[in-house]
């Protein structure tokens, strides 16, 4: 049953510049702890303070969709470079053109936002011209409404853990990235986090789901991002906006998670 869920959005930033957010999904009695724990990781996210925190609720007023988790693949590779070629290399293969692929990994290595900062959101890309498609540079299409479902929330993360993927970015980066993957037009989606200290990423595709890359940036590297790469022949941004932001998404369950494989060029 889905009654009584809400929305729990975070966000925090510091000069100006993102720096943490965090969007689930909670029955009301577990919003007051969840808001906690949220507002607990804003304060611990970077080597400064946040300015601000941005925290909302918002009552779930239309029908939730369940959907299962994508299946996990993990590219095992040397080094970050090796990694971006790993990424060009399975984007191309899900249907991004090469001057769209490059684009999206040259405006992610440099700070995607106007002056070079981390976007809040992700970028859309035209999967064939490479052309930037949101309205605000800065912001992105922040996609949000999202989660595990409550009953699925302890097999999930046991069988992360067991396969060495407990921590909480995979679990975040694979319910956005399941969403992401049934929204109108999608080809495909790049990731890297901007955190200086995590540098796996992934390339999500419909066909072959959610593939870790182990090294997508250098240690330290505080740059970051998402590109959400789409078909726009007959396809409406304000659709796809309106689906990632707006529709609610809960996920029952996970599809298969493949052991590490050594990435061949
Ligand atoms: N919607 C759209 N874009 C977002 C969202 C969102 N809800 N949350 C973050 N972003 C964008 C934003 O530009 C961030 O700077 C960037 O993505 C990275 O966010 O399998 O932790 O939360 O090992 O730092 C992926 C790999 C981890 C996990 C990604 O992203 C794994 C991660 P972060
Ligand atoms: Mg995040």
């Amino acid at each position: 049953m889905d009654r009584d869920l809400y929305s729990i959005r975070m966000r925090a930033e510091h000069g100006g510049a993102h720096c943490s957010g965090a969007e689930r999904i909670a029955a009301a009695g577990e919003l007051s702890a969840l808001a906690a724990e949220l507002v607990a990781r804003a304060l611990s996210a970077g080597s400064a303070p946040p300015d601000r925190i941005h925290c909302s609720i918002d009552r779930l007023t239309e029908k939730v969709l369940h959907r299962q988790l994508p299946d996990v693949k993990t590219f095992a590779v040397p080094d970050w470079t090796t990694g971006r070629a790993c990424a060009r290399a399975l984007l191309l293969r899900a249907g991004v053109a090469p001057v769209a692929v490059d684009a999206a990994m040259t405006w992610l290595a440099a700070g995607p936002a106007p002056g070079g900062r981390v976007m809040r959101g992700a970028m859309i890309i035209d999967a064939q011209t490479g052309v930037r498609l949101e309205t605000d540079p800065a912001r992105g299409v922040r996609v949000s409404r999202m989660d595990l479902a409550l009953a699925a929330r302890q097999p999930v993360s046991a069988a992360l853990a067991a396969a060495g993927l407990g921590h909480h970015r995979v679990a975040e980066a694979l319910a956005l990235a399941g969403k992401v993957l049934a929204a109108p037009g999608l080809v495909a989606e790049l990731c890297w986090s901007d955190a200086p200290d995590y540098l796996s990423g992934y390339v999500a595709d419909p066909l072959h789901g959610y593939q870790r890359i182990t090294r997508l940036k250098a240690a330290g590297d505080v740059f970051g991002g998402r590109a959400l790469f789409v078909r726009t022949n007959g396809w409406q941004l304000e659709e796809f906006v309106a689906y990632l932001e707006r529709q609610a998404v809960l996920f029952d369950g996970l599809g298969t998670i493949s052991p590490p494989q050594e990435w061949e060029c």
